[in-house]
């Protein structure tokens, strides 16, 4: 039992953010969802329904939190491969991503000709995901260079993990974002992994944020089991950006809880001492938790959530999986000129 003194203490955590019960509920069902589609693609990868999977468990939490502040039809967002719960606050639906999944023609992210992963949404104003690590930072730094010339008022956000921030690429964004106050929120998901390297052979510093200094940035550091510090980080780098001050380095330190992707096996590079740890982290459960004390959610609400989950997701299995593959004859379009 949760004395009526400590829940409004942790009640106004939400509130005193200027987050709703309903938005706290809504980032929940998100993260959850994202969740599940993560567990969905992988039954269906193990299936030989796909060909390869990489996902975010472990980074829904801080993905959802980072999105919220956003203007979902008029801000930007450059993802990467994790960014499932990302692109589904920003506006993708379940099916989207399982029409990638299974490449079909009306994947809406490149018409089955990228592998899974590469989320991209022209309408949602998502761009497609970079193959290179690192590459999606120039872009978006480009992206919310010409908002700033053309005066309107776009903020883009961008993601990447640890490992991508040894790239060049990386280092020249942040240099010029810095240089032209770009308004642009440069998010670093850390789960201290590179596929199996670990962060320090990545870095000889301890944190990503600590870089930021060497641009002439604000950099901040925030657990990415937090749902709401990790909004919070983001809403004040948002506001940043809005009042023309430029960029901020967000490095959110999140659990990695499982593989890479489906091509390797953890347990080969991480001992079951740091997977239990890790799982201590996750940020369903630690959100969920903050919920169920602060008297918003209970095993029966759960349980409708989970519900209405799975039956979302079974209905955008079987929509996405009656689809048509591309025509053969399609396979070089957007590759050569066409007249
Ligand atoms: C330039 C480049 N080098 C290597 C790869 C292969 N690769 C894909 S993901 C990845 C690991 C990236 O790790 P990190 O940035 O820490 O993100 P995480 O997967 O841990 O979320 C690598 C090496 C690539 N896609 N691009």
């Amino acid at each position: 039992m949760v004395s009526a003194e400590a829940n409004t203490t942790v009640e106004a955590r939400h509130r005193a953010l200027g987050l709703s019960d309903q938005d706290v509920l809504e980032m929940y069902y998100y993260i959850a969802l994202a969740r599940g589609l993560d567990d969905r693609m992988w039954v269906l990868q193990r299936a030989g329904k796909a060909m390869f999977v990489i996902s975010g468990p472990g980074h829904e939490g801080c993905q959802v939190a980072a999105m919220w502040p956003m203007d979902k039809k008029q801000d930007w967002f450059v993802p990467f491969y994790r960014s499932v719960a990302a692109c589904l606050v920003k506006g993708m639906t379940v099916t989207d991503m399982l029409l990638g999944l299974f490449a079909r023609a009306t994947d809406p992210s490149s018409g089955g000709r990228q592998m899974p992963g590469h989320y991209g949404h022209p309408r949602f104003k998502i761009l497609s995901t970079s193959s290179p690590v690192g590459t999606q930072y120039p872009h978006a730094v480009g992206i919310a260079y010409a908002s700033k010339l053309r005066r309107t008022g776009e903020i883009t956000m961008v993601s990447i993990g640890e490992g991508g921030t040894s790239q060049g690429d990386w280092h020249e964004a942040l240099n010029f974002a810095a240089i032209h106050k770009c308004p642009v929120l440069l998010i670093v998901e850390n789960n201290e992994l590179a596929i199996s390297v670990p962060l320090r052979k990545q870095m000889a510093v301890p944190s990503v944020a600590v870089r930021a200094a060497g641009y002439g940035m604000p950099g901040v550091t925030a657990d990415g089991s937090d749902v709401l510090e990790c909004y919070r980080v983001a809403k004040e780098a948002y506001d940043r950006a809005r009042r023309g001050e430029g960029p901020t380095l967000i490095e959110y330190r999140v659990p990695r809880l499982g593989s890479h992707s489906s091509d390797d096996q953890q347990e080969r590079y991480r001992s079951r001492e740091e997977l239990e740890q890790v799982r201590k982290r996750d940020p369903l459960l630690t959100f969920r938790a903050y919920l169920e004390r602060v008297g918003l959610l209970n095993e029966s609400t759960l349980k409708d959530i989970a519900e209405r989950i799975r039956r979302d997701i079974d209905t955008a299995t079987d929509e996405a999986d009656r689809a048509p593959l591309p025509q053969p004859d399609t396979a070089r379009r957007h590759l050569f000129f066409e007249e």
